[in-house]
């Protein structure tokens, strides 16, 4: 398949380490908090989080870029996930010149500025406070589509935002059950190849109290761990070892044998 050779091309295995890179890329409506969470998700590269107290950051007007690094042990691997972040927009359609950018500039954008084309996590962004965010997904899953932002491989983490307005919640764990199935089944319509919905992350955080972003970070490390099938790597590798080894001690035992059963070698050897 030509998406899983684009995607080789982004994993590195070299004895005891592994190292991937891709994109992530943040879309929804505007204010339901997309620029927070990608700094929120960044700032863990400085080891603290960013402090949303200071914030005074509006609505974005132009393709957001950053970047963040996990590292992660599976069996004697240490794999180091480096993910580029883009932030769209939640502006639709173009702005007016002298305005900026709406989400069709950002995207054209992104398609020149784009160091690799393969996007391993899309991050649909609803916030729980807001219905009208979540029902508006359909839209940018649309849009996702349309822009050619969704391969075989891409996982979609389903991201509420304001789980610190939780009281106020207005959407339910049962609109976000049908929402994963609604993705999988527009993607398979649209696109043409069957889209587990194991591969939809369902992530609620709170931009203001930290709260979930561990489980956002973990979603992250999965789907690229799914995109990249790691374990399949690292427990292809241990066995292909172990293969080896015993065909080694096969072949020593093997040795002896031959010693034992060709005795006329060593009386050629005095
Ligand atoms: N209480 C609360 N406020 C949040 C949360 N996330 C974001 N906000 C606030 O919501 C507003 C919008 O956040 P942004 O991150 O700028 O939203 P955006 O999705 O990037 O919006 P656009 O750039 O317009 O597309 C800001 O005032 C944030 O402080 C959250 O989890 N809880
Ligand atoms: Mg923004």
């Amino acid at each position: 398949m030509d998406n899983q050779r684009d995607i080789d091309k982004l994993i590195i295995c070299r004895e005891k380490d592994i190292t991937c890179t891709g994109g992530v890329v943040f879309i929804g409506d505007g204010a339901v908090g997309k620029t927070h969470t990608a700094m929120n998700l960044a700032s863990y590269k400085q080891g603290a989080f960013f402090n949303f107290d200071c914030s005074n950051i509006s609505k974005s007007v132009n393709l957001e870029f950053d970047y963040f690094v996990l590292y992660s042990n599976i069996e004697k691997y240490k794999v180091t996930i480096s993910s580029q972040l883009f932030i769209m927009p939640g502006q639709k359609g173009r702005a007016d010149v002298g305005h900026g950018l709406a989400f069709e500039d950002a995207i054209d954008m992104y398609f020149n500025v784009r160091s690799i084309n393969d996007i391993v996590i899309l991050i649909l962004t609803y916030s729980i406070a807001d219905l009208r965010t979540f029902q508006n997904l359909e839209y940018w899953l649309n849009k996702a589509i349309d822009h050619e932002l969704i391969s075989d491989f891409t996982n979609i983490v389903l991201l509420g935002t304001h789980l610190d307005y939780a009281i106020s919640t207005s959407v339910t764990d049962e609109m976000i059950e049908s929402g994963q199935n609604f993705i999988s089944q527009t993607i398979e319509d649209k696109l043409g190849f069957h889209f587990d919905p194991k591969r939809i992350h369902n992530i609620k955080i709170s931009n203001l109290t930290k709260n979930g972003i561990d489980e956002l970070q973990d979603a992250v490390s999965n789907a690229f761990f799914n995109a990249f099938q790691i374990e399949d790597i690292v427990y292809g590798q241990e066995k292909e070892i172990l293969v080896q080894e015993k065909e080694w001690e096969k072949g020593l035992l093997d040795a002896e044998y031959l010693e034992q059963q060709e005795p006329w070698k060593e009386d050629a050897d005095r």
